[in-house]
């Protein structure tokens, strides 16, 4: 069965995306402080863990102590922390009409577990799409970055994080062909610039589409 995609009628869903160390957790902050100001109500969350079911499937998931998992394993357990997090969380803040703010979404799915494990990219869509009901951002930000550079930006490696540099290069490349579809639905920002100065980027995109959806 195809998908069409559902957009919420009533509040704002802004996703951010990009590889390790882009700036997502920095800009969804400075975007969400941004917003408040202005006076929303604004619901700053993330995938994989910001419900309780996913805070322990991102433990199994991210964990180095997990070891190896087949990789459709991977995928249906992301699956499952993005049901959670659609029913529990997002909705239920678009249906107050918040503006909701996530740090990672479907793209990271098509991403990682498709250009980066390899698995089939419309299979993969099918079951990202079925878990969330189809729900898709009215605006994704796609934060591009070298992976080099964006690991040489913290210590430590997650599960994930410890796959090889052409691993990061594939999910790099699938992000901005997502982008290159889609480009009304998508803003891609060069995350070499300057905290401020990618926010102020985000603002004016995120600022525009505001008084449609979220007032
Ligand atoms: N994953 C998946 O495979 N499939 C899925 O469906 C989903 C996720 C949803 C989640 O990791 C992992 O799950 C992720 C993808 C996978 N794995 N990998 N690899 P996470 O939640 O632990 O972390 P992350 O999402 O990868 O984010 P991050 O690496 O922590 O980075 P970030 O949020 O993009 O960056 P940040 O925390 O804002 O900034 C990192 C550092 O850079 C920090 O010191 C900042 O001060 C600095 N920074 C930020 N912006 C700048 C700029 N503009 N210039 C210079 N320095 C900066």
């Amino acid at each position: 069965m195809p998908f069409q995609g559902v957009y919420a009628e009533c509040g704002l869903f802004v996703c951010l995306e990009g590889g390790e160390g882009a700036g997502k957790s920095t800009q969804a902050r400075l975007l969400a402080r941004r917003l408040e100001a202005e006076g929303h109500e604004v619901l700053l969350t993330r995938e994989p863990g910001d419900t309780l079911v996913g805070a322990r499937v991102r433990e199994l998931l991210l964990d180095p102590a997990t070891g190896a998992m087949a990789d459709r394993t991977e995928a249906l357990l992301y699956a499952a922390d993005k049901a959670e997090h659609v029913e529990r969380v997002v909705l239920p803040a678009l249906e107050r009409g918040a503006v909701v703010v996530t740090d990672r979404y479907v793209d990271s799915t098509l991403a990682y577990q498709g250009a980066g494990r390899t698995l089939d990219r419309d299979e993969l869509a099918w079951v990202a799409r079925w878990a969330t009901g189809d729900l898709r951002p009215h605006l994704t930000v796609l934060l591009d970055l070298d992976p080099v550079r964006g690991m040489g930006r913290f210590e430590g490696r997650d599960r994930i994080e410890s796959e090889g540099a052409d691993f990061h290069l594939r999910v790099r490349q699938e992000f901005l062909r997502l982008a290159a579809a889609d480009p009304q639905r998508y803003l891609v920002v060069d995350a070499t610039a300057a905290p401020d100065a990618v926010g102020e980027q985000v603002w004016s995109r995120v600022a525009a589409l505001l008084p449609e959806r979220a007032r």
